[in-house]
């Protein structure tokens, strides 16, 4: 019989991601709110995450990883949320889109686009489980605007035709963003704009659209991840609202393992 505890079995460690990401911020809190000191959080990327989950879940091993939704993992991987009774990872969570102050002036037709820019976890989910897929952001994209014309018509109604001026949209490697930010920009490529992607780290992403060196990001994630850039920025950017309602962070781990919340880490 295999007596080891679950601490044991994954060394103690959290498979975390990118530092900047605001839930490692509330997965420090979670280890110190649970009184896990024992335990470690370990940065790295969303990538390296996936990397690490797949390693694991082909051999059946425990492994505990930051996670989130929307996002491919739940769809090819059989996984649960630990329980948060101490609400350490907040309610439901809605992405909002952030664009710079005077964009609305500046570029009418790229500051409506993105203010009409909403869709569902699900439809987000197309574009990326194709990409992980294997097809690229750009032609994953594509794809699904070509096939959802009538849910961009209502993203690009009123929306004044670009010229060719530019646009700068920032995102983070994070998969979710990477679908969001590609098929915007898709949207607004093909109605004249010649837009600029640069992924970035988190921190960088919300001081560019304070400091109007980026146009607009679509990934911020509120009330609680982004909520420490959102009050360190607030009054210098514009929140043009929610573009995905009904997203969620936690702690997630595979379903065979005999787990449900994270005082079972304890
Ligand atoms: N995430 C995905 C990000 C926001 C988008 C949950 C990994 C985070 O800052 O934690």
């Amino acid at each position: 019989k295999d007596t080891k505890t679950i601490g044991e079995a994954v060394n103690y460690e959290v498979i975390g991601i990118d530092p900047g990401a605001g839930i490692m911020k509330a997965t420090s809190s979670a280890l110190e709110e649970y009184e896990l000191s024992d335990w470690e959080l370990v940065e790295g990327s969303g990538a390296a995450m996936t990397a690490s989950l797949k390693k694991a879940y082909d051999k059946e091993e425990p492994i505990i990883i930051t996670g989130w939704t929307p996002h491919w993992k739940f769809s090819k991987f059989d996984l649960k949320y630990l329980e948060d009774p101490k609400g350490v990872y907040g309610e439901a969570e809605n992405i909002h889109s952030i664009a710079r102050k005077g964009l609305a002036e500046d570029l009418p037709g790229v500051h409506k686009v993105i203010d009409q820019f909403a869709w569902t976890p699900d439809e987000m989910g197309e574009v990326m489980s194709n990409i992980q897929d294997g097809v690229s952001p750009e032609e994953a994209s594509a794809t699904w605007v070509e096939e959802n014309s009538d849910k961009v018509a209502e993203w690009t109604k009123d929306a004044k035709e670009g010229n060719g001026e530019e646009v700068k949209l920032a995102y983070v490697a994070w998969d979710s963003e990477i679908a969001s930010t590609n098929v915007l920009a898709k949207v607004l490529l093909d109605l004249g704009y010649d837009v600029k992607l640069s992924q970035v780290e988190a921190g960088p992403m919300w001081a560019g659209v304070a400091n109007g060196s980026i146009d607009a990001h679509v990934a911020g994630w509120l009330p609680l991840t982004h909520a420490d850039p959102y009050e360190k920025f607030e009054g210098q950017f514009d929140d043009l609202g929610a573009n995905l309602e009904g997203a969620k962070t936690g702690l997630v781990v595979p379903s065979y393992m005999d787990i449900d919340s994270i005082e079972d880490l304890k």
